[in-house]
């Protein structure tokens, strides 16, 4: 059965553009809200695959997207590493934080298997689940990604611990990028062989870097990743999101060879489509905030992003993820208008 999704990866320009919405599974959902209260904290829903999966076929069934994203976080990767994490009430994640290079021996590459185990059969259930037009999307954060919520233990405004680290301990940060980047592949590729059809990975802070630094922890990284699924599944698309990426975003998709691209809210949509291949599918760009604000503020948002991408492989999502106090009927008037363009 042939997956709209997976077409528009492959180059081809679809009829109807295929449509997902990052975070399309989260507290916007009152179905979400009442499973996330059964499963007590936010690593036990991601750790128990009947839930975990139920959370991911939530927005499916109630909106129809052609493709649901397996529900975890990207901070799962250093949690299956051993490295300590927990989500405070409203706060966001905290975790130890990085500080040298002698931190990184204490990520156990040793106990990934064990560790993402019931994530693998959130995958088989979610694959079982859903209908064959649709396609399970998997994925990861990008390893700078990773390493900034390391190294700064959490969320951060301005990463100016990471940034600066980057610069006074370049062979330890090196360090901590390529133990994440194996660990990224081995995750991910598994993943895969528990169904994924395809594998995003989530750089949403690689625009923090300069030119070069954005080379060597977002470039370099993305590209062998690239580089070693596809040559072991060498039919299944890797899509990128360096968000905040600007001007070097066509140089991201070049080196890298990602089958497609995210493209944040801040991006001209015309300056993306100028500056990459038409074979390269874009994804995203619809403000997040004309989503929460609907009516006909977000049909001329789609319209205008619909009618940019009409010529080439195109995917309909958003810039960043969904707002939590988003109403459910803008999600559902959208993806409407979307089917009938
Ligand atoms: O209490 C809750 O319910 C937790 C809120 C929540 C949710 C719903 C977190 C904590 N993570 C998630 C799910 C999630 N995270 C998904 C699931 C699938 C879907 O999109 O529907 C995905 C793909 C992510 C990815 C993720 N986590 C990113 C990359 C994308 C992005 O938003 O930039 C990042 C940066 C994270 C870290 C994270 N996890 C959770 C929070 C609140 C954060 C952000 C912390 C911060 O920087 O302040």
């Amino acid at each position: 059965m042939t997956k709209p999704f997976l077409a528009a990866l492959a180059g081809q320009r679809q009829p109807r553009p295929p449509v997902w919405l990052m975070r399309q599974a989260g507290r916007y959902l009152p179905e979400y809200r009442a499973i996330r209260a059964q499963a007590g904290d936010f690593i036990a829903l991601c750790t128990t695959p009947e839930l975990a999966a139920e959370v991911t076929l939530q927005p499916i069934r109630r909106f129809g997207m052609d493709a649901a994203i397996l529900f975890s976080d990207i901070l799962m990767l250093p949690w299956a590493l051993g490295w300590g994490l927990r989500f405070a009430e409203g706060e966001g994640p905290i975790l130890p934080q990085w500080n040298t290079e002698a931190d990184t021996a204490r990520l156990d590459t040793a106990r990934l298997p064990d560790a993402i185990a019931p994530i693998l059969q959130t995958v088989r259930l979610t694959r079982a689940g859903l209908e064959p037009h649709r396609a399970l999307i998997g994925f990861a954060g990008g390893p700078f990604t990773v390493a900034c919520y390391m190294v700064e233990g959490g969320g951060s405004k301005d990463h100016a611990r990471t940034r600066a680290l980057a610069y006074q301990d370049p062979i330890g940060f090196r360090g901590l990028i390529d133990l994440l980047t194996e660990a990224t592949i081995t995750y991910l590729a598994a993943q895969i062989e528990a169904g994924a059809d395809t594998v995003m990975l989530f750089d949403s802070w690689a625009g923090v870097l300069s030119p070069l630094l954005f080379d060597e922890h977002v470039i370099k990284p993305t590209a062998r990743i690239v580089d070693v699924l596809g040559r072991r599944f060498p039919h299944v698309p890797v899509i990128g999101f360096p968000r905040l990426s600007g001007t070097l975003i066509g140089r991201y998709v070049e080196v890298t060879g990602v089958c497609g691209v995210g493209i944040d809210t801040a991006t001209d949509l015309r300056f993306a489509i100028s500056h990459l291949s038409d074979l390269v599918a874009i994804q995203g760009n619809l403000d997040p905030a004309a989503l929460l604000a609907g009516g006909a503020a977000l049909q001329r948002e789609t319209a205008r992003i619909l009618r940019l991408c009409r010529d080439r492989p195109f995917i309909f999502n958003l810039g960043h993820g969904i707002l939590p106090p988003t109403p459910p009927e803008h999600v559902a008037a959208l993806i409407e208008q979307v089917r009938r363009a």
